[in-house]
């Protein structure tokens, strides 16, 4: 797959409880993303995603209608799971016409062979994160899960948030920090470039690969202070703020 110009966000945790941004969103969507071809999403989009009964609730709908909005014009939505939202499936194709790719997706950009990626599982020190993980994303759980009424999946869903909320303030720069040698192994399956969130800061690092190989490791900011996204066009890669 070879991708024209196309932006990266994640980790803006929409929920009903930030309405303002929400609004940020929208403002971006209509400033800034209709002239690009792809609009990534890589996971923690949605503050969390119970599984297909959300697209019934009044919570993302206006977020569904406007994505919706943006394929009719043209722009591709492409989504990676979070460890928030990796719930969400086919129901966001049919609804808002994004296409879900699931855990990661490699891509082609210019010269460029990027891993798109949450980021998550680059943080091997967060043991209680790594069970939740392996547990949540096993396939039969997941099954499970996606069929239960939506009253009971919502009321999960929050409280997991409430003991992941906890989690963040107690052990925050283990369950942020990314694990080197993760970085290192995704490098190796033969992409120079890593594209991901989780870890809320906006930066790029360069990883010396070997054979005067070279790896860029971008990673994605949290829309919590300022809307931080990355951008890809005239075949380079650049950070950029949304005011
Ligand atoms: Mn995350």
């Amino acid at each position: 797959m070879t991708a024209g110009a196309a932006l990266f966000i994640s980790d803006l945790h929409l929920s009903a409880r930030y309405p303002d941004r929400n609004a940020m969103f929208f403002r971006f969507l209509e400033e800034r993303a209709g002239s690009y071809g792809t609009l990534w999403i890589l996971g923690d989009f949605f503050d969390f995603w119970i599984g297909p009964a959300h697209v019934r609730l009044e919570e993302h709908r206006d977020v569904l209608l406007r994505l919706r909005r943006l394929a009719d014009e043209g722009v591709a939505v492409k989504f990676i799971w979070g460890n928030r939202d990796f719930q969400v499936g086919e129901e966001l194709a049919r609804f808002a016409a994004v296409e879900v790719l699931g855990e990661s997706a490699e891509v082609d950009f210019g010269s460029r062979r990027a891993l798109l990626i949450h980021g998550d599982s680059f943080c091997t020190k967060d043991t209680g994160h790594r069970v939740f993980r392996a547990v949540s994303r096993n396939a039969v759980v997941r099954a499970v899960y996606r069929a239960l009424p939506s009253s009971l999946s919502l009321g999960i869903a929050q409280r997991l948030r409430k003991r992941s909320e906890a989690g963040v303030k107690k052990k925050a720069p283990e369950r942020l920090t990314f694990t080197e040698k993760e970085i290192r192994k995704a490098f190796a399956r033969g992409v120079d470039t890593i594209i991901c969130g989780h870890c809320h800061e906006a930066r790029e690092e360069t990883f010396e690969l070997g054979e005067g190989r070279r790896g860029t490791l971008w990673t994605l900011g949290a829309w919590e202070e300022e809307a931080s996204y990355l951008e890809f066009s005239g075949g380079e890669f650049g950070r950029r703020v949304f005011r």
